[in-house]
Protein backbone atom coordinates (compact mmCIF):
# COMPACT_ATOMS: atom_id res chain seq x y z
CA UNK A 1 0.00 0.00 0.00
CA UNK A 2 1.67 3.46 -1.26
CA UNK A 3 -0.33 5.14 1.43
CA UNK A 4 1.98 3.73 4.53
CA UNK A 5 4.77 4.18 2.75
CA UNK A 6 3.78 7.82 1.79
CA UNK A 7 3.37 8.77 5.21
CA UNK A 8 6.88 7.31 6.42
CA UNK A 9 8.56 9.20 3.90
CA UNK A 10 6.79 12.50 4.20
CA UNK A 11 8.89 13.74 6.39
CA UNK A 12 12.08 12.86 4.70
CA UNK A 13 10.79 14.76 1.60
CA UNK A 14 9.01 17.13 2.73
CA UNK A 15 11.99 19.68 2.15
CA UNK A 16 12.71 18.52 -1.83
CA UNK A 17 8.84 18.97 -2.72
CA UNK A 18 8.58 15.91 -3.98
CA UNK A 19 6.15 15.37 -1.65
CA UNK A 20 3.30 16.65 -4.20
CA UNK A 21 3.84 13.66 -6.52
CA UNK A 22 2.50 10.95 -3.69
CA UNK A 23 -1.00 12.45 -2.75
CA UNK A 24 -3.29 10.76 -0.07
CA UNK A 25 -6.46 10.69 -2.08
CA UNK A 26 -5.24 7.15 -3.47
CA UNK A 27 -4.21 4.05 -2.56
CA UNK A 28 -2.46 1.25 -4.72
CA UNK A 29 -1.79 -2.16 -4.53
CA UNK A 30 1.17 -3.17 -6.76
CA UNK A 31 2.18 -6.24 -4.97
CA UNK A 32 5.43 -4.96 -5.63
CA UNK A 33 6.21 -6.02 -1.88
CA UNK A 34 6.27 -9.88 -2.95
CA UNK A 35 3.77 -11.55 -0.62
CA UNK A 36 0.09 -11.29 0.34
CA UNK A 37 0.35 -10.03 3.64
CA UNK A 38 -2.81 -8.33 5.20
CA UNK A 39 -4.70 -9.96 2.29
CA UNK A 40 -7.23 -12.79 3.32
CA UNK A 41 -8.06 -15.70 0.79
CA UNK A 42 -11.40 -16.52 1.35
CA UNK A 43 -12.64 -19.15 -0.97
CA UNK A 44 -9.14 -20.64 -2.97
CA UNK A 45 -11.13 -23.12 -5.33
CA UNK A 46 -7.69 -22.98 -7.40
CA UNK A 47 -4.72 -20.81 -7.04
CA UNK A 48 -4.07 -17.15 -5.61
CA UNK A 49 -0.45 -16.02 -5.54
CA UNK A 50 1.97 -13.67 -6.30
CA UNK A 51 4.20 -13.97 -9.37
CA UNK A 52 6.56 -12.65 -11.75
CA UNK A 53 5.44 -14.95 -14.27
CA UNK A 54 3.77 -11.23 -16.09
CA UNK A 55 3.21 -7.93 -14.91
CA UNK A 56 1.40 -5.06 -15.36
CA UNK A 57 4.19 -2.68 -13.79
CA UNK A 58 6.96 -3.08 -11.88
CA UNK A 59 8.07 -6.93 -11.01
CA UNK A 60 5.01 -8.82 -9.50
CA UNK A 61 1.65 -9.07 -10.31
CA UNK A 62 -1.32 -11.31 -8.65
CA UNK A 63 -2.15 -14.65 -10.24
CA UNK A 64 -5.18 -15.95 -9.69
CA UNK A 65 -6.29 -19.37 -11.40
CA UNK A 66 -9.78 -20.58 -10.99
CA UNK A 67 -10.17 -24.26 -10.36
CA UNK A 68 -12.50 -26.43 -13.20
CA UNK A 69 -15.65 -26.18 -10.92
CA UNK A 70 -15.74 -22.98 -10.42
CA UNK A 71 -19.17 -21.43 -11.15
CA UNK A 72 -20.03 -18.51 -8.84
CA UNK A 73 -17.63 -15.69 -8.28
CA UNK A 74 -17.32 -16.59 -4.31
CA UNK A 75 -15.39 -19.40 -5.69
CA UNK A 76 -12.25 -18.18 -5.89
CA UNK A 77 -12.05 -15.00 -3.75
CA UNK A 78 -9.57 -12.61 -2.25
CA UNK A 79 -10.04 -10.04 -0.15
CA UNK A 80 -7.97 -6.42 0.42
CA UNK A 81 -7.02 -4.95 3.49
CA UNK A 82 -9.09 -2.36 5.12
CA UNK A 83 -8.63 1.39 3.17
CA UNK A 84 -9.40 3.73 5.10
CA UNK A 85 -11.52 6.33 3.24
CA UNK A 86 -13.94 9.62 3.92
CA UNK A 87 -17.32 9.27 4.73
CA UNK A 88 -19.64 11.11 2.05
CA UNK A 89 -16.63 11.17 -0.59
CA UNK A 90 -16.81 9.71 -4.28
CA UNK A 91 -14.52 7.10 -5.34
CA UNK A 92 -13.30 5.33 -8.69
CA UNK A 93 -11.79 2.20 -8.61
CA UNK A 94 -9.71 0.77 -11.14
CA UNK A 95 -7.42 -2.33 -11.66
CA UNK A 96 -4.80 -3.87 -13.97
CA UNK A 97 -5.82 -7.06 -15.66
CA UNK A 98 -5.86 -9.74 -18.43
CA UNK A 99 -7.00 -13.44 -18.83
CA UNK A 100 -4.80 -16.19 -20.36
CA UNK A 101 -6.47 -16.89 -23.91
CA UNK A 102 -9.52 -14.20 -22.67
CA UNK A 103 -13.02 -14.88 -22.06
CA UNK A 104 -12.87 -14.31 -18.58
CA UNK A 105 -14.93 -12.44 -15.74
CA UNK A 106 -14.23 -10.67 -12.48
CA UNK A 107 -16.22 -8.76 -10.44
CA UNK A 108 -15.20 -6.38 -6.99
CA UNK A 109 -17.44 -6.41 -4.03
CA UNK A 110 -16.90 -4.99 -0.53
CA UNK A 111 -16.62 -6.80 2.23
CA UNK A 112 -19.39 -5.86 4.40
CA UNK A 113 -22.78 -4.15 2.93
CA UNK A 114 -22.93 -0.53 2.73
CA UNK A 115 -19.49 0.48 2.66
CA UNK A 116 -20.55 2.13 -0.56
CA UNK A 117 -23.22 3.65 -1.98
CA UNK A 118 -25.48 4.83 -5.29
CA UNK A 119 -24.89 8.86 -5.10
CA UNK A 120 -28.56 8.76 -6.42
CA UNK A 121 -31.10 6.87 -4.42
CA UNK A 122 -28.66 5.48 -1.61
CA UNK A 123 -28.97 2.31 -2.84
CA UNK A 124 -26.16 -0.41 -1.50
CA UNK A 125 -23.29 -0.89 -4.00
CA UNK A 126 -21.69 -4.19 -2.51
CA UNK A 127 -21.60 -5.65 -6.04
CA UNK A 128 -20.08 -4.04 -8.33
CA UNK A 129 -20.90 -4.87 -11.70
CA UNK A 130 -19.09 -7.46 -13.53
CA UNK A 131 -15.88 -7.26 -15.86
CA UNK A 132 -15.36 -9.09 -18.80
CA UNK A 133 -11.35 -9.17 -18.75
CA UNK A 134 -9.86 -9.83 -22.27
CA UNK A 135 -5.96 -10.87 -23.05
CA UNK A 136 -3.83 -8.35 -23.15
CA UNK A 137 -2.90 -5.76 -20.26
CA UNK A 138 -5.89 -3.65 -19.81
CA UNK A 139 -6.88 -1.30 -16.91
CA UNK A 140 -10.97 -1.64 -15.75
CA UNK A 141 -12.65 0.85 -13.86
CA UNK A 142 -15.85 1.38 -11.99
CA UNK A 143 -16.21 5.20 -11.33
CA UNK A 144 -20.20 4.98 -11.92
CA UNK A 145 -21.77 1.96 -11.53
CA UNK A 146 -25.27 1.67 -12.85
CA UNK A 147 -24.75 5.06 -14.12
CA UNK A 148 -24.55 6.85 -10.75
CA UNK A 149 -21.10 7.26 -8.66
CA UNK A 150 -20.30 5.70 -5.12
CA UNK A 151 -20.09 7.16 -2.27
CA UNK A 152 -18.13 6.21 1.00
CA UNK A 153 -20.65 5.61 3.87
CA UNK A 154 -18.15 5.28 6.34
CA UNK A 155 -14.50 5.36 6.76
CA UNK A 156 -13.48 2.03 5.87
CA UNK A 157 -13.59 0.34 2.62
CA UNK A 158 -12.49 -3.31 2.47
CA UNK A 159 -12.81 -4.84 -1.23
CA UNK A 160 -12.86 -8.41 -2.77
CA UNK A 161 -11.84 -9.84 -5.76
CA UNK A 162 -14.73 -12.20 -7.02
CA UNK A 163 -13.17 -14.22 -10.16
CA UNK A 164 -14.70 -17.61 -9.65
CA UNK A 165 -17.13 -17.14 -12.39
CA UNK A 166 -15.61 -18.92 -15.06
CA UNK A 167 -14.09 -22.41 -14.52
CA UNK A 168 -10.27 -22.89 -15.71
CA UNK A 169 -8.82 -19.36 -16.10
CA UNK A 170 -5.83 -17.82 -15.05
CA UNK A 171 -5.81 -14.44 -14.47
CA UNK A 172 -3.02 -11.35 -14.11
CA UNK A 173 -3.95 -8.48 -11.96
CA UNK A 174 -2.11 -5.69 -10.99
CA UNK A 175 -1.85 -2.04 -9.72
CA UNK A 176 -5.00 -2.09 -7.94
CA UNK A 177 -6.21 1.60 -7.13
CA UNK A 178 -8.97 3.12 -4.96
CA UNK A 179 -9.21 6.78 -5.62
CA UNK A 180 -10.73 9.72 -4.10
CA UNK A 181 -12.83 11.91 -6.38
CA UNK A 182 -13.43 14.34 -3.79
CA UNK A 183 -10.47 14.92 -2.44
CA UNK A 184 -8.87 18.80 -2.19
CA UNK A 185 -5.92 19.84 -1.08
CA UNK A 186 -5.80 20.60 2.55
CA UNK A 187 -6.82 23.77 3.50
CA UNK A 188 -4.47 26.84 4.43
CA UNK A 189 -5.59 29.82 5.44
CA UNK A 190 -4.70 32.96 2.69
CA UNK A 191 -3.14 36.34 3.72
CA UNK A 192 -5.23 39.51 3.60
CA UNK A 193 -7.68 38.63 5.90
CA UNK A 194 -9.43 40.85 8.61
CA UNK A 195 -10.01 41.17 11.94
CA UNK A 196 -13.44 40.60 12.27
CA UNK A 197 -14.08 39.16 8.71
CA UNK A 198 -16.52 41.51 7.54
CA UNK A 199 -14.17 44.79 8.93
CA UNK A 200 -13.80 45.48 4.85
CA UNK A 201 -16.64 44.62 3.59
CA UNK A 202 -19.90 46.47 3.26
CA UNK A 203 -22.12 44.03 4.69
CA UNK A 204 -21.91 42.72 7.94
CA UNK A 205 -21.19 39.15 9.72
CA UNK A 206 -22.42 38.77 12.91
CA UNK A 207 -22.86 36.27 15.88
CA UNK A 208 -24.69 35.38 19.07
CA UNK A 209 -23.73 36.11 22.40
CA UNK A 210 -25.17 34.41 25.29
CA UNK A 211 -25.19 35.65 28.70
CA UNK A 212 -21.06 35.98 28.36
CA UNK A 213 -18.95 37.62 25.51
CA UNK A 214 -18.18 33.77 23.81
CA UNK A 215 -13.96 33.37 23.39
CA UNK A 216 -12.48 34.91 20.02
CA UNK A 217 -15.18 37.17 19.13
CA UNK A 218 -13.67 39.80 17.95
CA UNK A 219 -11.35 37.72 15.55
CA UNK A 220 -14.76 36.91 13.63
CA UNK A 221 -17.70 38.88 14.33
CA UNK A 222 -18.68 42.45 14.01
CA UNK A 223 -22.57 42.80 14.67
CA UNK A 224 -24.61 40.94 17.70
CA UNK A 225 -27.70 39.63 18.44
CA UNK A 226 -28.26 38.21 22.08
CA UNK A 227 -29.13 35.05 21.60
CA UNK A 228 -31.97 34.45 24.97
CA UNK A 229 -31.51 37.89 26.84
CA UNK A 230 -33.70 39.65 25.17
CA UNK A 231 -36.44 37.61 25.19
CA UNK A 232 -39.42 38.70 26.93
CA UNK A 233 -39.24 35.72 29.39
CA UNK A 234 -35.81 36.58 29.54
CA UNK A 235 -36.37 39.91 30.47
CA UNK A 236 -39.24 39.95 32.61
CA UNK A 237 -39.73 36.57 33.96
CA UNK A 238 -41.57 37.92 36.77
CA UNK A 239 -44.70 40.85 35.98
CA UNK A 240 -42.98 44.14 36.30
CA UNK A 241 -39.39 42.95 37.34
CA UNK A 242 -36.97 43.35 34.89
CA UNK A 243 -33.72 42.07 34.59
CA UNK A 244 -30.84 42.91 32.03
CA UNK A 245 -27.46 42.02 33.15
CA UNK A 246 -26.71 39.83 30.07
CA UNK A 247 -28.46 42.02 27.55
CA UNK A 248 -26.36 45.08 28.91
CA UNK A 249 -23.21 43.11 28.68
CA UNK A 250 -23.80 42.04 24.99
CA UNK A 251 -25.28 46.13 23.87
CA UNK A 252 -22.48 47.39 25.68
CA UNK A 253 -19.80 45.39 23.75
CA UNK A 254 -21.57 46.05 20.46
CA UNK A 255 -21.71 49.75 20.80
CA UNK A 256 -17.83 49.58 22.33
CA UNK A 257 -16.59 47.92 19.48
CA UNK A 258 -18.59 49.62 16.73
CA UNK A 259 -20.66 46.35 15.80
CA UNK A 260 -24.19 46.58 14.47
CA UNK A 261 -27.05 45.20 17.35
CA UNK A 262 -29.92 43.68 17.11
CA UNK A 263 -32.48 42.98 19.56
CA UNK A 264 -33.97 39.55 19.48
CA UNK A 265 -37.34 39.92 20.46
CA UNK A 266 -40.16 41.17 21.66
CA UNK A 267 -43.60 39.47 19.80
CA UNK A 268 -43.08 35.98 19.82
CA UNK A 269 -44.85 32.65 20.72
CA UNK A 270 -42.22 31.13 22.56
CA UNK A 271 -40.52 31.91 25.26
CA UNK A 272 -43.14 34.38 26.81
CA UNK A 273 -43.54 35.00 30.76
CA UNK A 274 -45.77 32.54 32.16
CA UNK A 275 -47.48 35.20 34.04
CA UNK A 276 -48.94 36.31 30.75
CA UNK A 277 -51.75 34.35 30.46
CA UNK A 278 -53.24 35.04 33.45
CA UNK A 279 -53.78 38.88 32.87
CA UNK A 280 -56.13 40.34 31.21
CA UNK A 281 -55.83 41.09 27.34
CA UNK A 282 -55.77 44.80 28.19
CA UNK A 283 -53.44 44.26 30.39
CA UNK A 284 -51.25 41.82 28.04
CA UNK A 285 -51.21 44.88 25.76
CA UNK A 286 -49.92 47.46 28.23
CA UNK A 287 -47.34 44.87 29.49
CA UNK A 288 -46.37 44.34 25.78
CA UNK A 289 -46.13 48.19 25.17
CA UNK A 290 -44.40 48.53 28.59
CA UNK A 291 -41.49 45.72 27.94
CA UNK A 292 -40.57 47.39 24.07
CA UNK A 293 -40.68 50.90 26.51
CA UNK A 294 -38.29 49.96 29.16
CA UNK A 295 -35.92 48.47 25.87
CA UNK A 296 -36.25 51.97 24.17
CA UNK A 297 -35.16 53.55 26.99
CA UNK A 298 -32.62 51.11 28.57
CA UNK A 299 -31.07 50.99 24.41
CA UNK A 300 -30.73 54.55 23.03
CA UNK A 301 -28.95 53.11 19.84
CA UNK A 302 -30.15 49.47 18.92
CA UNK A 303 -29.95 49.56 14.74
CA UNK A 304 -31.90 46.42 14.30
CA UNK A 305 -34.96 44.86 16.08
CA UNK A 306 -36.81 41.74 15.24
CA UNK A 307 -40.05 43.10 15.90
CA UNK A 308 -41.90 40.04 15.56
CA UNK A 309 -40.34 36.39 16.05
CA UNK A 310 -42.36 33.48 13.40
CA UNK A 311 -45.51 35.10 13.08
CA UNK A 312 -46.15 31.99 11.09
CA UNK A 313 -44.68 29.43 13.12
CA UNK A 314 -45.17 30.41 16.53
CA UNK A 315 -47.22 33.56 16.66
CA UNK A 316 -47.80 35.33 19.76
CA UNK A 317 -49.81 34.05 22.59
CA UNK A 318 -51.65 37.31 23.01
CA UNK A 319 -52.38 38.36 19.71
CA UNK A 320 -55.93 38.70 20.27
CA UNK A 321 -55.52 41.01 23.02
CA UNK A 322 -52.73 42.87 20.02
CA UNK A 323 -55.40 43.25 17.60
CA UNK A 324 -55.89 39.39 16.46
CA UNK A 325 -56.01 38.79 12.91
CA UNK A 326 -58.78 41.87 11.87
CA UNK A 327 -59.16 42.73 8.30
CA UNK A 328 -56.17 42.27 6.95
CA UNK A 329 -55.50 38.86 8.87
CA UNK A 330 -52.51 40.27 10.73
CA UNK A 331 -53.91 42.90 12.55
CA UNK A 332 -51.49 41.93 15.32
CA UNK A 333 -48.28 42.02 13.43
CA UNK A 334 -49.31 45.50 12.13
CA UNK A 335 -49.97 46.60 15.78
CA UNK A 336 -46.58 46.02 16.94
CA UNK A 337 -45.05 47.26 14.35
CA UNK A 338 -46.59 50.41 14.76
CA UNK A 339 -45.77 50.71 18.68
CA UNK A 340 -41.87 49.55 17.33
CA UNK A 341 -42.23 52.63 15.31
CA UNK A 342 -43.07 54.63 17.92
CA UNK A 343 -40.79 53.74 20.67
CA UNK A 344 -37.82 52.92 17.85
CA UNK A 345 -37.69 56.14 15.30
CA UNK A 346 -34.01 55.27 14.69
CA UNK A 347 -33.90 51.40 14.28
CA UNK A 348 -34.47 49.26 11.59
CA UNK A 349 -37.89 46.94 11.81
CA UNK A 350 -37.40 43.73 11.01
CA UNK A 351 -40.00 40.09 10.63
CA UNK A 352 -38.11 37.17 11.39
CA UNK A 353 -39.08 33.67 10.72
CA UNK A 354 -37.46 30.01 9.92
CA UNK A 355 -38.30 27.53 6.89
CA UNK A 356 -38.35 30.61 4.41
CA UNK A 357 -34.84 30.11 2.46
CA UNK A 358 -36.34 25.94 1.66
CA UNK A 359 -39.44 26.12 0.78
CA UNK A 360 -40.90 29.13 -2.12
CA UNK A 361 -44.55 28.30 -0.96
CA UNK A 362 -43.53 29.15 2.67
CA UNK A 363 -41.73 32.36 1.96
CA UNK A 364 -45.25 33.42 -0.45
CA UNK A 365 -46.90 32.98 2.42
CA UNK A 366 -44.05 35.25 4.87
CA UNK A 367 -44.19 37.99 1.89
CA UNK A 368 -48.57 38.54 2.32
CA UNK A 369 -47.44 39.94 5.95
CA UNK A 370 -44.15 41.49 4.88
CA UNK A 371 -46.77 43.63 1.71
CA UNK A 372 -49.27 43.75 4.54
CA UNK A 373 -46.52 45.58 6.67
CA UNK A 374 -44.18 47.54 3.69
CA UNK A 375 -47.99 49.29 2.36
CA UNK A 376 -47.97 50.57 6.11
CA UNK A 377 -44.34 52.35 5.91
CA UNK A 378 -43.78 49.58 8.96
CA UNK A 379 -40.73 47.76 7.80
CA UNK A 380 -37.32 48.26 6.88
CA UNK A 381 -35.83 44.48 6.77
CA UNK A 382 -36.83 40.68 6.21
CA UNK A 383 -35.32 38.03 8.47
CA UNK A 384 -34.96 34.58 7.43
CA UNK A 385 -33.49 32.43 10.09
CA UNK A 386 -31.69 29.84 7.74
CA UNK A 387 -30.86 27.25 10.78
CA UNK A 388 -29.56 23.94 9.76
CA UNK A 389 -32.84 21.82 9.59
CA UNK A 390 -33.19 24.19 6.60
CA UNK A 391 -29.90 24.94 4.99
CA UNK A 392 -28.25 21.61 5.05
CA UNK A 393 -30.61 19.73 2.23
CA UNK A 394 -31.72 22.82 0.51
CA UNK A 395 -30.77 23.20 -2.73
CA UNK A 396 -28.76 26.28 -4.73
CA UNK A 397 -31.58 26.94 -7.01
CA UNK A 398 -34.44 27.15 -3.78
CA UNK A 399 -32.24 29.84 -2.55
CA UNK A 400 -32.11 31.67 -5.03
CA UNK A 401 -35.44 31.34 -6.02
CA UNK A 402 -36.69 32.68 -2.50
CA UNK A 403 -34.09 35.43 -1.94
CA UNK A 404 -34.97 36.76 -5.53
CA UNK A 405 -38.76 36.86 -4.73
CA UNK A 406 -37.79 38.25 -1.06
CA UNK A 407 -35.40 40.97 -2.74
CA UNK A 408 -38.42 42.09 -5.06
CA UNK A 409 -39.88 43.97 -2.18
CA UNK A 410 -36.85 46.34 -2.65
CA UNK A 411 -36.54 45.45 1.40
CA UNK A 412 -33.04 44.31 2.38
CA UNK A 413 -32.88 40.02 3.48
CA UNK A 414 -31.37 39.55 7.17
CA UNK A 415 -29.76 36.09 7.00
CA UNK A 416 -30.60 35.96 11.00
CA UNK A 417 -29.49 32.72 12.84
CA UNK A 418 -27.77 30.58 10.08
CA UNK A 419 -26.20 27.34 11.21
CA UNK A 420 -24.82 24.46 9.51
CA UNK A 421 -24.64 20.80 10.65
CA UNK A 422 -23.58 18.80 7.91
CA UNK A 423 -24.84 15.02 6.94
CA UNK A 424 -24.55 13.51 9.43
CA UNK A 425 -24.57 15.93 12.02
CA UNK A 426 -20.86 17.25 13.13
CA UNK A 427 -19.44 15.82 10.05
CA UNK A 428 -17.03 17.68 9.23
CA UNK A 429 -16.41 17.43 5.68
CA UNK A 430 -20.00 17.90 4.91
CA UNK A 431 -20.54 20.79 7.42
CA UNK A 432 -17.72 22.52 5.09
CA UNK A 433 -19.14 21.54 2.21
CA UNK A 434 -22.13 22.68 2.52
CA UNK A 435 -20.64 26.65 3.89
CA UNK A 436 -19.12 26.72 0.48
CA UNK A 437 -21.41 25.44 -1.63
CA UNK A 438 -24.16 27.78 -0.16
CA UNK A 439 -22.33 30.52 2.22
CA UNK A 440 -21.73 32.70 -1.10
CA UNK A 441 -25.29 32.12 -2.34
CA UNK A 442 -26.85 34.19 0.56
CA UNK A 443 -23.62 36.24 0.98
CA UNK A 444 -23.54 37.66 -2.56
CA UNK A 445 -27.25 37.96 -3.33
CA UNK A 446 -27.63 41.75 -3.84
CA UNK A 447 -30.66 41.85 -1.29
CA UNK A 448 -28.70 40.91 1.41
CA UNK A 449 -27.45 43.26 3.77
CA UNK A 450 -25.94 41.00 5.60
CA UNK A 451 -25.36 37.44 7.93
CA UNK A 452 -25.50 36.59 11.33
CA UNK A 453 -24.35 32.85 12.84
CA UNK A 454 -26.08 31.31 15.32
CA UNK A 455 -23.05 30.29 17.44
CA UNK A 456 -19.48 29.17 16.38
CA UNK A 457 -17.54 27.34 19.34
CA UNK A 458 -18.69 23.79 19.27
CA UNK A 459 -20.36 22.04 21.82
CA UNK A 460 -22.18 25.21 23.02
CA UNK A 461 -24.11 25.90 20.03
CA UNK A 462 -28.01 25.00 20.18
CA UNK A 463 -27.89 22.87 17.41
CA UNK A 464 -25.78 19.37 17.68
CA UNK A 465 -23.02 19.55 15.48
CA UNK A 466 -22.99 23.20 14.03
CA UNK A 467 -20.02 24.67 15.77
CA UNK A 468 -17.22 25.46 13.68
CA UNK A 469 -14.29 26.61 16.45
CA UNK A 470 -13.21 24.53 18.97
CA UNK A 471 -13.14 25.92 22.71
CA UNK A 472 -9.24 25.59 22.60
CA UNK A 473 -9.15 27.55 19.57
CA UNK A 474 -9.21 25.01 16.83
CA UNK A 475 -10.59 25.89 14.24
CA UNK A 476 -12.70 23.42 12.12
CA UNK A 477 -12.37 23.42 8.12
CA UNK A 478 -16.12 25.59 7.49
CA UNK A 479 -13.95 28.58 9.77
CA UNK A 480 -10.85 28.28 7.76
CA UNK A 481 -13.25 28.04 3.99
CA UNK A 482 -14.73 30.78 5.92
CA UNK A 483 -11.97 33.11 6.77
CA UNK A 484 -10.31 32.16 3.49
CA UNK A 485 -13.66 33.27 1.53
CA UNK A 486 -14.11 36.38 3.60
CA UNK A 487 -10.00 37.51 2.71
CA UNK A 488 -11.33 36.91 -1.26
CA UNK A 489 -12.17 39.22 -4.23
CA UNK A 490 -15.60 37.17 -4.84
CA UNK A 491 -16.84 38.63 -1.24
CA UNK A 492 -16.38 42.09 -1.83
CA UNK A 493 -19.83 42.17 -2.82
CA UNK A 494 -21.71 46.06 -2.31
CA UNK A 495 -24.46 46.13 0.28
CA UNK A 496 -26.71 48.43 -1.97
CA UNK A 497 -28.82 49.53 1.30
CA UNK A 498 -25.82 50.84 3.01
CA UNK A 499 -25.57 54.71 2.42
CA UNK A 500 -22.22 56.19 1.13
CA UNK A 501 -21.19 57.35 4.71
CA UNK A 502 -20.32 53.70 5.50
CA UNK A 503 -17.57 54.08 2.45
CA UNK A 504 -15.24 55.80 5.12
CA UNK A 505 -14.56 52.10 6.75
CA UNK A 506 -13.29 50.47 4.12
CA UNK A 507 -9.54 50.49 4.72
CA UNK A 508 -7.04 49.43 2.46
CA UNK A 509 -3.56 47.72 3.45
CA UNK A 510 -1.29 50.25 1.86
CA UNK A 511 -2.20 53.00 4.06
CA UNK A 512 -0.50 51.12 7.49
CA UNK A 513 3.12 49.82 7.36
CA UNK A 514 4.39 47.28 10.00
CA UNK A 515 8.19 46.32 10.37
CA UNK A 516 10.11 44.56 11.32
CA UNK A 517 8.19 41.16 11.22
CA UNK A 518 9.53 39.30 11.93
CA UNK A 519 10.71 41.23 15.12
CA UNK A 520 12.71 40.56 18.30
CA UNK A 521 11.55 43.74 20.18
CA UNK A 522 10.11 45.99 19.13
CA UNK A 523 7.49 46.92 15.92
CA UNK A 524 7.21 49.93 14.21
CA UNK A 525 3.65 51.04 12.98
CA UNK A 526 3.57 53.73 10.65
CA UNK A 527 -0.02 54.91 9.64
CA UNK A 528 -2.45 57.96 9.07
CA UNK A 529 -4.43 58.10 12.32
CA UNK A 530 -3.53 55.31 14.42
CA UNK A 531 -5.93 55.62 16.89
CA UNK A 532 -5.50 51.74 18.73
CA UNK A 533 -3.09 48.72 18.71
CA UNK A 534 -3.98 45.44 20.25
CA UNK A 535 -1.90 42.44 20.29
CA UNK A 536 -4.08 38.78 20.24
CA UNK A 537 -2.44 35.38 20.83
CA UNK A 538 -3.59 33.05 18.17
CA UNK A 539 -6.23 32.14 20.62
CA UNK A 540 -7.53 35.09 20.63
CA UNK A 541 -6.71 36.75 23.96
CA UNK A 542 -5.39 39.84 23.85
CA UNK A 543 -2.69 40.72 25.06
CA UNK A 544 -1.60 44.35 24.48
CA UNK A 545 -3.31 47.44 24.02
CA UNK A 546 -1.36 51.08 22.92
CA UNK A 547 -3.23 53.72 22.05
CA UNK A 548 -1.19 55.64 19.67
CA UNK A 549 1.22 55.18 16.59
CA UNK A 550 4.86 54.39 16.57
CA UNK A 551 6.11 52.12 18.31
CA UNK A 552 5.48 48.81 20.52
CA UNK A 553 7.90 47.54 23.01
CA UNK A 554 7.42 43.42 22.66
CA UNK A 555 10.31 42.05 24.35
CA UNK A 556 7.77 40.39 26.65
CA UNK A 557 6.13 37.98 24.11
CA UNK A 558 7.19 34.72 24.01
CA UNK A 559 8.64 33.45 20.41
CA UNK A 560 5.72 32.76 18.53
CA UNK A 561 2.99 33.76 16.02
CA UNK A 562 0.49 37.40 17.20
CA UNK A 563 -1.81 38.94 15.61
CA UNK A 564 -1.67 42.74 15.57
CA UNK A 565 -5.24 44.98 14.96
CA UNK A 566 -4.44 48.48 14.14
CA UNK A 567 -7.92 50.51 13.97
CA UNK A 568 -7.42 53.84 12.43
CA UNK A 569 -9.55 56.87 11.80
CA UNK A 570 -10.75 55.49 8.48
CA UNK A 571 -10.75 51.35 9.63
CA UNK A 572 -8.82 48.55 10.95
CA UNK A 573 -6.93 46.00 9.81
CA UNK A 574 -5.39 42.49 11.42
CA UNK A 575 -1.61 41.77 10.53
CA UNK A 576 0.09 38.50 11.67
CA UNK A 577 3.55 38.85 13.15
CA UNK A 578 5.76 36.49 13.92
CA UNK A 579 8.69 37.23 17.58
CA UNK A 580 11.51 35.59 17.11
CA1 LIG B 1 3.20 -4.77 -9.99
Amino acid sequence: MKNVLFLTLLTLQVYTGLYAQNSVDKTVFDFESGNLSGWNKLNINGEIEITREDKHDGQYSLKLVTGTSCTNYWDIQLETPQISVNSTHFYRISFWARTVGGNGMIRISTADPYQLKAETGGADRQYLSDMSIGSGWTQYAYETVYGSRMEAVGNILQLRIDAGKVAGKTYYLDDIVIEDLSYEEPLEPVAGGTIPLAEKHEKFLGNIVPNDIPAFFDLYWNQITPENSGKWASVEPWRGNMTWTALDKAYNYAKKNGYKFKYHTFVWGSQEPSWISSVSPAEQKAAMENFMRAVAVRYPDIDFIDVVNEPLHAPSGIREALGGDGATGWDWVIWSFQKAREYFPKGKLLINEYGIISDVNAAMRYLEIVNILKERNLIDGIGIQCHEFNINGVSVQTMKTVLDLLGATGLPIFVSELDVSGNPAGNEESQYQIYKEKFPVLWEHESVTGITLWGYITGTTWKEGTGIVASNGQERKAMVWLKNYMASEASQVPDKFESAASQKNIFHDEEIEIYPNPATSYLIVKGNGVKRMDIYDISGKRLMTQYNDGYINIERLEKGVYLLKVETESGTVGKKILKQ
